[in-house]
């Protein structure tokens, strides 16, 4: 008894002192202590379920901010802890090192990309190191060195040799500014999204790469996806835009109705609503649709066909796609034939279609269309309405009437709602809609007569990776006269970047004969090199492949690695990256995977978009609003774990969270109270974890439960990554472990290690300073704290109101002992046997007799 509790006369009065709490000392010491350990590097452990998480990279602009900040610290808990919990963990990092930020400030401050680039990536480091983050960092990659570099241009060869990049003209989006080409994306209002210039569209020939031969797979796996958040899955759908519907077709002719003869006489659109089709009142080419010019060339209406074609290249196709826009056109002086019912219908050319969707025409239904319903009211052109709701007042009126009589409505916008089909002919009643009967019906019809078509549309387009940049990765293609394009031979990759380029003297690759001169790989002769460099997206598409086997020279990873580390168990990062980043990392792995080169269809099993960290008004931090709060600016007075408890403990990770001076001062004194509270718990236990639970009075019963109960608690909210909860828990258990330290007049030594134990074990993947601190120190481990096992709990032993029942040999009371209030037979009768060791001895039990809340009877 007297072994199990320590001595009365060890008042806390008479604990010897305890040392300060020096985060600025303590801190830098582990991490080095941690690096000279090669704690952190995977060891590929077979005998263990594997785990890889994930950060998004960085780009290293500059130092890290707080963003970054959260983003690692959500990570790193999560690295730590599975680790704790006997995974073997892959936790590495890297830099998205290419791209325009670094050519910008290279020309700004007159210096190299190189090294900017390289220096910022050093800074980057430094933070993360002083923050503590458990990265591997042996795996560390860089996307602008030559070994990884290299296998994004091997890689873009077998896309090549399969067809999957290829070069193509097209107007694209330029920016007269950067004298770049921009994707869709990278416009915003019809500006350059790093400028702000105005956007031109200029004909060039490009790389794409094609990813559209995924559209159908790329959208069917997000079912394979459920750890995703069901806001970006949806995101993803969008922007992959799955569309059923027609192609239907409309013969062109000219004012007097006579056709124009020949294949050309035909325009094809793409539909959703075939049913509307009697309501078709005009019909729309987009500006860039091809023969538009020839088909006004020389009629009185060329000149305003003109000039909306020329206004609509200063408008990037997403904001033309976005219906915004203030709608514009002009009248052709043409006509095309409703295939349905043979009226004529003026032809127009509209700036909000989209020559690169459908077919780049459209039958407009200015009753069942927004946009074609302003348009129609802007040109003041008819509005013929052909659903209805069977309650509207017209229907009644309209239903019955197969000829069309009301051309124009007073509404105030289009009917887009369900109803049912008006002055539409035999279709006339039938359920209108997308997919609805009527649509079945007129396109089955038109298929009949040889004018439609079932057709299936995506809004994905190719990916166009061309960058007339210097620093990105070279397209490792040769232009030959004789040849053509030639892929740079495989032994002679990578094409390395020079890295003298002086972008701010106004040099690039195309500026200079000593990067693009080269003889052709087949004939021999001199041949042009090509000066195009990837978007940097391509460099991000694949980087978590190349962690999971970096140092390889043979191939981009081996399979055998691929295959036993991925998928990335939980990829982490911000919102920002949902569509695009992931959408060409899903296609990657589905493309290399159709190379043989890994086995996965999906890379990233869970995702985590983590929340935005504003300031302490909820505004964005930027630095042309001055309210960035630089992660240094804790770290540097109060310490890397108070930063890192501050980050978790404010809001959920995937809720976005304002800056809070409060909470850190909170943070950090709750550190100092564990540092208090563990040293004086281990001078109370001397070392020791082992206590008798039968033994224990009310008091220390009430902290064993709590014990159980934060513990379980803290450990599944760990599994649902809900930091914040999982802290409330940990803290939970410290009021409950200083209030029995508090009152207690007769401490149980064994329970008070095993919980400061506890306490400092779940702390640890969140304060992994002061944690590795206290239990080498305080608790006097000499292993690191990540070497540990998780605390086990039994979440029965965490009942509050256990029940005592009575334990009975033979039918005599022997003992009693407290059981949870809905314990089972089987916990019953185990609890009673030991309960009854003395009694029973080695004598076989025959038989043990349950009644719950009662008793219990062992029949020996
Ligand atoms: C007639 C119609 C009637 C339409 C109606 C809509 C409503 P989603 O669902 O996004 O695929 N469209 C077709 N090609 C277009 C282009 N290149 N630029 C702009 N708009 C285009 O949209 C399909 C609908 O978008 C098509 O169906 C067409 O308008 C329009 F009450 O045809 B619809
Ligand atoms: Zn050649």
């Amino acid at each position: 008894m007297c072994q199990n509790h320590t001595q009365h006369a060890l008042s806390s009065s008479s604990l010897p002192e305890i040392p300060e709490y020096q985060p600025q000392l303590i801190e830098p010491a582990w991490v080095h202590a941690w690096e000279q350990e090669h704690l952190f590097e995977a060891t590929n452990h077979r005998d263990r379920p594997k785990k890889y998480i994930l950060e998004m990279f960085p780009y290293p602009s500059g130092d890290l901010h707080m963003g970054h900040a959260r983003n690692y610290t959500i990570g790193d808990a999560m690295a730590r802890q599975a680790h704790m919990r006997g995974f073997d963990v892959l936790h590495p990092i890297g830099f998205d090192a290419f791209g325009l930020p670094a050519e910008n400030a290279a020309i700004k401050h007159k210096t190299q990309a190189a090294a900017w680039t390289y220096k910022n990536m050093d800074q980057a480091l430094a933070t993360m190191r002083r923050m503590g983050f458990s990265y591997d960092m042996n795996r560390l990659v860089k996307t602008c060195s030559p070994d990884y570099y290299r296998w994004g241009q091997w890689i873009f060869e077998k896309l090549y040799e399969r067809g999957l990049a290829y070069r193509k003209m097209n107007p694209v989006n330029w920016c007269p500014t950067c004298e770049t080409v921009l994707a869709n994306e990278q416009v915003s209002e019809g500006r350059c999204w790093r400028c702000d210039s105005l956007v031109e569209k200029r004909d060039l020939e490009q790389w794409y790469i094609k990813i559209t031969a995924y559209s159908e797979e790329l959208l069917a796996d997000l079912e394979k996806l459920p750890g995703w958040p069901e806001r970006v899955k949806h995101m993803q759908a969008n922007w992959i835009g799955r569309s059923e519907g027609a192609e239907l077709d409309f013969r062109l002719c000219n004012a007097d109705g006579n056709p124009i003869l020949g294949d050309e006489g035909i325009i094809t659109v793409f539909t959703t609503r075939a049913d509307t089709l009697f309501g078709c009142c005009f019909f729309l080419l987009a500006p860039e649709y091809e023969g538009l010019a020839e088909l006004v060339a020389g009629s009185p209406y060329e000149a305003d066909v003109l000039r909306v074609i020329e206004e609509a290249k200063h408008v990037s196709a997403l904001e033309r796609a976005q219906g915004e826009l203030e709608k514009r056109g002009a009248f052709t002086g043409r006509y095309v034939i409703n295939p349905i019912n043979g009226a004529k219908i003026p032809v127009w050319v509209a700036n909000y279609v989209i020559s690169d969707y459908g077919t780049g025409a459209v039958m407009a239904v200015p009753s069942g269309d927004e946009r074609d319903f302003e348009f129609a009211r802007t040109y003041d052109l008819p509005i013929v309405p052909v659903v209805l709701a069977e309650d509207d007042p017209l229907y009644e009126e309209l239903a019955n009437e197969a000829d069309i009589r009301v051309s124009q409505v007073t509404w105030e916008s289009a009917y887009t709602a369900d109803g049912r089909l008006v002055q539409s002919g035999p279709y006339t009643g039938l359920l209108a809609g997308k997919h609805s009967e009527a649509e079945q019906r007129i396109v089955a019809d038109l298929e009949e007569a040889g004018l439609g078509r079932r057709s299936v549309q995506y809004r994905l387009r190719d990916w166009l990776i061309s960058r007339q940049r210097y620093w990105g990765n070279p397209i490792p293609m040769i232009h030959c006269e004789h040849c053509g394009i030639v892929s740079v031979p495989e032994d002679q990759l990578p094409v390395v970047l020079p890295e003298d380029i002086d972008v701010a003297a106004g040099e690039s690759l195309a500026s200079r004969p000593d990067f693009y001169e080269v003889v052709c790989p087949r004939c021999g002769k001199a041949a042009r090199r090509e000066t195009d460099t990837m978007d940097t997206f391509t460099c991000s598409s694949w980087y978590y492949l190349r962690y999971c086997d970096p140092h390889n020279s043979e191939l981009p990873f081996s399979r055998e690695l691929a295959d036993y580390w991925m998928g990335v168990d939980n990829y982490i990062g911000g919102i920002e990256h949902a569509i695009l980043h992931l959408l060409y990392s899903r296609f990657i792995t589905k493309a290399l995977r159709d190379l043989g080169l890994v086995g996965i269809d999906e890379p990233f099993k869970n995702l985590l978009c983590q929340g935005m960290v504003k300031d302490h008004e909820g505004q964005t931090m930027s630095k042309s609003k001055g309210n960035v709060v630089p992660p240094s600016s804790v770290i540097e007075p109060l310490g890397a774990d108070t930063m890192r408890l501050a980050i978790l403990f404010i809001a959920p990770p995937e809720k976005d969270f304002n800056w809070d001076e409060k909470a850190v001062a909170g943070a950090h004194r709750f550190i100092k109270r564990v540092w208090q509270l563990i040293w004086r718990a281990s001078y109370l236990s001397q070392g020791n974890t082992d206590f008798d639970k039968a033994a224990l009075d009310e008091m220390a019963l009430t902290l064993y439960r709590e014990r159980h109960r934060t513990l379980a608690k803290c450990t599944n909210d760990f599994d649902r990554q809900q930091f914040n909860t999982a802290i409330s828990a940990i803290m939970e258990l410290v009021n409950a472990f200083d209030s029995y330290l508090k009152k207690t007049t007769d401490p149980v030594a064994g329970l008070i290690g095993q919980v400061a134990t506890d306490i400092v074990a779940m702390l640890s993947p969140i304060c992994p300073f002061v944690s590795e601190e206290l239990w080498h120190q305080a608790l006097g481990h000499t292993e690191s704290v990540y070497q540990a096992s998780w605390p086990s709990f039994d979440v029965s032993e965490a009942q509050a109101d256990g029940v005592e029942i009575a334990v009975q040999v033979l039918g005599k009371v022997r003992a009693h002992v407290v059981v949870a209030v809905d314990a089972t037979q089987d916990e019953m009768s185990e609890a009673a046997i030991q309960a009854a060791q003395k009694w029973i001895q080695d004598k076989p039990i025959k038989k043990a007799i349950c009644v719950p809340g009662r008793l219990v009877n062992l029949i020996v």
